[in-house]
């Protein structure tokens, strides 16, 4: 009977492992909100590297939008979010521009795992752009703009797939005054924890049934 018993036991874990609980959101706008951010700062095309006080991380966290964190012509920026078993479902990037200035400049937005298998979801433009999106990816994330002004805020609502991991990566054009590509005023990402993963209800029954026939198999021969 110690076979029965595992069965039963196996049973009732399957149901404890339903999910129900509802988790809330974590807000990662800290550099402690992240395991990692990784900033490999572009050029800037007048002063040949990006102006220190625009290679500062914490510019992205003030709450202001007057400092900011410039990606530099070609730079990048990944954020690993903490925890890392949490998957992202919203971030807002708030790009600053001062109106008139002529830098078109805009970035790629990817989504990925651990820092890589990057998915490009699309592009953001900022107000000499004319403050635009471009989604390379609508069926697994949408990107919209959520304010228009000098800080350009644009919105990512992720619908479909699990990501821990955040990446701009800087698209500006490489002609025009004094630029230093896409500038973040302010960023933040929104993430859930990921649902245990259970069995299937099918493949749970089919599980149910095999240890059930190995049960049935052990008390036979017990038998014999
Ligand atoms: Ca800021
Ligand atoms: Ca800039």
């Amino acid at each position: 009977m110690r076979a029965l018993g595992f069965v039963a036991g196996s049973i009732a874990a399957l149901a404890l492992a339903s999910p129900g609980a509802k988790a809330s959101p974590v807000m990662h706008a800290s550099t402690e909100a992240f395991v990692s951010i990784a900033y490999a700062p572009g050029s800037n095309s007048t002063l040949g590297q990006v102006a220190a006080e625009r290679r500062v991380i914490g510019n992205m966290f003030d709450g202001s939008n007057a400092t900011l964190l410039s990606l530099g012509l070609g730079g990048s920026i990944s954020f690993l979010i903490a925890p890392t078993e949490n998957t992202i479902i919203g971030s807002t990037v708030f790009e600053l521009t001062n109106l008139g200035s002529g830098h078109k400049e805009r970035a790629r937005l990817f989504l990925g795992n651990d820092l890589g298998d990057w998915v490009e979801i699309g592009t953001l433009l900022n107000q000499e752009f004319g403050s635009q999106v471009i989604n390379l990816n609508p069926l697994v994330a949408s990107l919209e703009v959520v304010a228009f002004g000098p800080a350009t805020g644009f919105g990512l609502t992720v619908l479909e797939g699990s990501f821990n991991s955040l990446r701009l990566v800087d698209a500006s054009p490489t002609t025009g005054r004094n630029l230093d590509g896409f500038d973040i005023a302010t960023l933040s990402i929104t993430s859930l924890s990921r649902p245990v993963a259970i069995p299937e209800p099918a493949a749970a029954l089919l599980l149910s049934v095999g240890l059930l026939g190995l049960a049935m198999g052990a008390r036979a021969r017990a038998r014999a």
